[in-house]
């Protein structure tokens, strides 16, 4: 028997909220078209991979008669890559609309990702299964996965799959590759005539999936709430006792949007926000003496304490680390890494390591504390590269800075005590409730994804926008997926994919946050954002991200 939380049955209760224009009735539901568009860049290149699907319109729905051709509906839904808080509000939501226009229309799901389709592994929904996901966090409902539909051999097997259940759509909810390849199964499907349309949903607590019209992601908004709560409770442990300096790594692949988010949240003495490190072409040395800093100036003032806040992907962005990298993968390439494995010891290693990196290279790998020289050979990923989310990176930072601060307390310029703890919150995150705007915004991209399916479009975005106000003023409609596209080089060959939306150094976010943080680095700033509310005043329960209100100039 299965034992319900109090707040799981109370959230099962909980009513999303939808976009005003969705709210009339599914027959008073139109279209607007708008502009037609244009890929973000590689226009040429783009149009000729996408004959079928590039160039297509913006769409907006809007009140007024519902002219879309009712036709029987069995559409396939899968849940793709890293889970996010919402997901299953969105197979609700389009679940609702589905059964809303006809009863007999069919949702199916596929388990595990994109895998589900090609294996047929699936689910038939129905009201009972559907209602226990209802406001829920995680992907359990059906389960994710990161297998990639890429070749040739995948889409027939998925065209034959959809054959075989009479399958009208399909719709994934993934993040930026998922999206790259529902724009790639579109145009398949459109070009081989096979009858099946295409809708995506943009997904990922990473927050880098969004452009002008896909405002942010689902997941984003509670993921960084979840840490902000935390990051909080811990500032005012910091400064309660008075005695540690907190390392905290927060998720978020490549692009800083998580960090960012929750130092505007939390006012942390520091955060590093890793496209600024990448555009100062900064070294370990520099981001260290830079924390130390602070610690040093805080120190000074009898603050022996502070809170850190370092986003995952960091080290990447460092150019001499990025070297380093690949100067590993290259020296463990091929069989030189059975050889480097089939040596004893550590000492025997590190002169293998010595011989084979630049100087350069090797003076960055020498600073490195040894148990992250040792993740750096131990952890390696099937195509044969370090993984550098496994990279300790709030202990690295947290090294270096210690040793600085012996450099200076040696030269007699500092006088603390440096005591780190570290932290790493990451999947604690993601499969939180959702908070209310995820669980209104996911069940409303859900909802629109019908919609688009009705009106027969292919290739699209599920869209929601205007996000930073009240949902009743919600924006919904589509936008083409080949509109955030641009080509990129993977694995050794030019790819068309989503361009990730990393954090714009010019953007209002950043602007706000490098204009308060050197008094964030040197006074007590913290603020406290608590739990997530699901109950109460909507100016508690609703408001969605800082990051959102300051893009949108509120
Ligand atoms: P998506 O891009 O698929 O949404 O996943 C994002 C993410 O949560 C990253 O923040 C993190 O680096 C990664 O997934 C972890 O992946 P895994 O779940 O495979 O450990």
């Amino acid at each position: 028997m299965k034992t319900l939380s109090p707040l799981q049955k109370a959230r099962y209760a909980y009513i999303p909220k939808l976009p005003g224009m969705l709210r009339h009735g599914i027959n008073e539901i139109c279209v607007k078209e708008g502009l037609a568009t244009e890929s973000v860049a590689d226009q040429e290149k783009i149009k000729a991979l996408f004959p079928n699907t590039y160039g297509k319109k913006e769409i907006t729905f809007e009140k007024g008669t519902n002219t879309s051709t009712a036709k029987k509906q069995v559409v396939g839904v899968i849940l793709s890559g890293g889970q996010a808080p919402g997901g299953h509000n969105v197979v609700c939501g389009l679940y609702d609309a589905l059964k809303a226009t006809d009863k007999d229309n069919t949702l199916i799901g596929f388990k595990n990702g994109p895998a589900g389709l090609i294996e047929d592994n699936h689910v038939v929904f129905d009201d009972e299964f559907i209602n226990e996901y209802r406001n829920t966090g995680g992907f359990d409902i059906i389960g994710s996965g990161r297998t990639k539909l890429e070749t040739e051999d995948q889409f027939k097997v998925a065209t034959e799959v959809c054959k075989k259940h009479g399958i009208t759509a399909i719709v994934i909810i993934g993040g930026d590759d998922s999206n790259t390849n529902a724009a790639v199964l579109a145009e398949y499907f459109a070009a081989n005539n096979v009858g099946v349309q295409v809708i995506g949903c943009p997904k990922t607590i990473d927050g880098d999936l969004k452009n002008e019209d896909i405002e942010c992601s689902f997941g984003f908004d509670t993921a960084t709430k979840t840490y902000s709560e935390v990051i909080g409770n811990i500032e005012r442990d910091a400064n309660s006792a008075k005695k540690y300096w907190h390392f905290v790594k927060v998720m978020g692949r490549s692009a800083s949007h998580v960090a960012l988010e929750c130092a505007l949240e939390t006012q942390p003495n520091i955060c590093l926000i890793s496209e600024e490190v990448e555009a100062k072409k900064m070294s370990l040395s520099q981001i260290a003496d830079y924390i130390a800093d602070s610690v040093n100036e805080r120190a000074n003032n009898g603050m022996n304490f502070g809170v850190a806040i370092i986003p995952e992907g960091v080290v990447e962005f460092v150019p001499e680390f990025k070297t380093l990298i690949s100067e590993i993968n290259e020296l463990l390439a091929g069989e030189k890494a059975e050889a480097f494995n089939n040596l004893g010891t550590w000492a025997e290693k590190y002169a293998f390591i010595e011989k084979g990196l630049t100087k350069e290279s090797m003076e960055v790998f020498a600073i490195l504390p040894q148990g992250i020289q040792q993740q750096l050979f131990l952890e390696r990923d099937p195509h044969g590269n370090v993984q550098v989310s496994l990279i300790e990176s709030e202990k690295l930072f947290s090294a270096l800075v210690k040793d600085k601060l012996a450099q200076r307390k040696k030269a007699g310029t500092y006088n603390g005590k440096f005591s780190p703890l570290h932290h790493f919150f990451g999947y604690e995150g993601r499969c939180a409730f959702p908070s209310n705007f995820d669980a209104d915004y996911c069940y409303s991209l859900g909802y629109n994804a019908f919609m688009l399916i009705q009106y027969g479009y292919n290739g699209y975005l599920s869209k929601v926008s205007n996000l930073s106000k009240p949902a009743e003023e919600w924006v919904a409609g589509g936008m083409p997926i080949t509109k955030m596209m641009n080509i990129e080089r993977r694995h050794g060959e030019d790819k068309p994919v989503i361009k990730k939306a990393l954090v714009e150094l010019d953007g209002k976010p950043f602007k706000f946050f490098e204009a308060n943080r050197e008094t964030w680095a040197k006074e007590t700033c913290y603020t406290y954002p608590g739990a997530i509310q699901y109950y109460g005043p909507a100016e508690v329960c609703d408001l969605t991200t800082k990051t959102l209100a300051l893009e949108k100039g509120e």
